[in-house]
Parts: structure tokens; C-alpha cells; sequence
């Protein structure tokens, strides 16, 4: 189905504004539930592939538990696989900016694992005034756009990602101590799983770039092979053609497709408050160009 067909057939049922030219899209005049009916649901979940981030304003009805019912309607929720979740609930995630939770770094949420998440919700429960904005990008376009002969390298390559990365090395601002505490929790159970650079979208069929901050190497590389080449392919991913970027308010939600995106968070706000809670959707495992699966190689 071409895009133009699957838009008019989705603004049958929803209000669609794209917010950047390849990514992202506002949904307005729905109210989030675990009441939405059948068809509103299909069409957020085109939408979602579609557009790759969806954006809910004025959410401000939900709590936690709403949030976790509606996200039951896209998917199957998951806690974090190390990160304990937040109390009373069975699934949500908090970020506190407070806390020295600022995802400044470019990631895919989870890749250490292999069948890493689907998909993402994130609300935003205390918003800064100015600042603290949140960027994606788009991995399928920055597929597309690699000259071809880096398109046929990159189907080919594997690399290993890891919750055990240089933690210092992707927020060195942040106070030792604290990170430290962080590494401990985050990677407590150490994972490592090889995916291919190059994943075929279990939905759209499309090609996206698999990578992001828990690259640990590309196999079969040298550490500085690894690093220049990882930095090449993960430039494309994260020019900014390729993104969108969101000013929160306070009761936002946005959903994003976790198997064609990265985000990054901006750490421009100082000591504003800034508090959004996550709730994640299963994901399946990734498949290649060539047909091979993920596999995690270590787990412990
Ligand atoms: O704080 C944000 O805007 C995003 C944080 C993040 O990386 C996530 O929720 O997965
Ligand atoms: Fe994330």
C-alpha cells in the first residue's frame, strides 16, 4: 500500500499532523484508554509504523495504571529486564532528571537483548519549562539514503550490544558516583546478544539500521575498525533529515516503533524538574537481510 493510500485511509479514522518531513506525527482527538475501540487501535498501530513516533497532547487523565491498560492494547507490556519497576505498578519505568536519568545519548531502548522491545510509551509526568526536549530518528530512511555499496557492506555485518558499556564514556558530565550506582542496577545481570547492523521490520518489511549506544563491536573487527565503521553508519543514522524532535508538556504521551527508531534525550535543562515514566511492548527477535536471527550470547 503506498503511503498516500494507507494516510487517507488512517484520517478515516484518525487526525494525523506530521511533525517533521520523515518522522513523527501528532494524533489529536484521541483520549488514551483502555476504552479505545477496535478500530481506533488499528489505526494507531499503522500510524505507529507509518510515522514511527506518534504524539498524544494532553494525556493528563492518565496514572500509571491507565497508561499500563492502554498499553495493553497495542501489545504486551515488559518491565525493564534489570531496572526495577516503579512501585505499585507491574511495568512502568521512571526517568527522573533528578535522579540523573537523562538518556542524553543516541540508543534503541534494550538491544542487549535479543527480542528487545517493539515499541515504547513515554509520558510525561513533569515537564520542563524550557529544555528537555526529546530528538528520534528515523533508522529505515537512514538506511535508504547510504550510497550502495555501504548499503551491501552494512547487510552483512553483525554487532554485539551490551548493557555493559562505557557508562562515563557516553555522559561524561555526570557525577562518577552516581553512575556508578547506576551501572550497578542497569547492568546487574550483564547481557550480550549480536544482532544484524541491518534488520528487516517484522511489519513494513522495511530495512533499518540496528545500532546505537549498546554497540559494544562490529564482529569480526578490530576495536578501532570497529569504532570507525560503527561512527560512519551510526552518523547517517542521526543526521538531521532523518529526525524529529518533541517539546514536552506535561501529560504528553509518545509512542515510538523501537525496531525503526533511536532517541535522545537533551540534557539542556539544568535543574529543572523533568520526570516521564515508560511503559515498553515485547518485541520479536530480529531477523537479517540474509534471514539469521539475533542471539544473545551471554546472559549472567
Ligand atoms: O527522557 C526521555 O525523553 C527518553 C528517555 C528514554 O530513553 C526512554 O524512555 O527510553
Ligand atoms: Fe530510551
Amino acid at each position: 500500500m503506498s503511503n498516500a493510500a494507507l494516510a487517507v485511509e488512517q484520517n478515516a479514522v484518525l487526525e494525523i499532523h506530521p511533525v517533521a518531513g520523515r518522522i513523527g506525527a501528532e494524533i489529536r482527538g484521541v483520549k488514551l484508554s483502555a476504552d479505545l475501540d477496535a478500530a481506533t487501535v488499528e489505526a494507531i498501530q499503522q500510524a505507529l509504523v507509518q510515522y514511527k513516533v506518534i504524539f498524544f497532547r494532553d494525556q493528563t487523565h492518565l496514572d500509571d495504571q491507565g497508561q499500563e491498560a492502554f498499553a495493553k492494547l497495542l501489545g504486551d507490556p515488559v518491565a525493564h529486564p534489570t531496572v526495577p519497576v516503579r512501585d505499585g505498578t507491574a511495568y512502568v519505568l521512571e526517568l527522573d532528571g533528578a535522579q540523573g536519568h537523562r538518556a542524553s545519548s543516541w540508543h534503541t531502548d534494550v538491544t542487549f537483548v535479543d527480542a528487545y522491545p517493539k515499541a515504547s510509551i513515554l509520558r510525561s509526568v513533569v515537564a520542563a519549562k524550557a529544555g528537555g526536549d526529546t530528538v528520534w530518528a528515523n533508522t529505515a530512511t537512514a538506511y535508504d539514503d547510504l550510497p550502495a555499496e555501504l548499503r551491501e557492506l552494512a547487510d552483512k555485518l553483525w554487532a554485539v550490544h551490551s548493557n555493559e558499556y562505557d557508562y562515563a564514556g557516553v555522559r561524561p558530565n555526570a557525577d562518577p558516583a552516581r553512575l556508578e550506582e547506576y551501572r550497578k542496577v542497569f547492568a546487574s545481570t550483564v547481557y550480550e546478544t549480536e544482532h544484524p547492523v541491518v534488520r528487516v521490520h517484522p511489519v513494513s518489511g522495511e530495512r533499518t539500521l540496528l545500532l546505537g549506544h549498546f554497540v559494544k563491536r562490529l564482529k569480526g573487527f578490530s576495536q578501532g575498525d570497529s569504532a570507525q565503521l560503527f561512527n560512519v553508519l551510526q552518523s547517517h543514522v542521526i543526521r538531521l533529515e532523518n529526525t524529529v524532535r518533541w517539546r514536552w508538556r506535561e501529560g504528553d504521551v509518545a509512542i515510538w516503533d523501537n525496531r525503526a527508531t533511536q532517541h535522545y534525550a537533551v540534557d539542556d535543562y539544568g535543574t529543572q524538574d523533568r520526570v516521564v515514566r515508560r511503559v515498553t511492548l515485547a518485541g520479536d527477535v530480529p531477523v537479517g537481510v540474509d534471514g539469521q536471527r539475533s542471539r544473545t550470547v551471554r546472559k549472567g
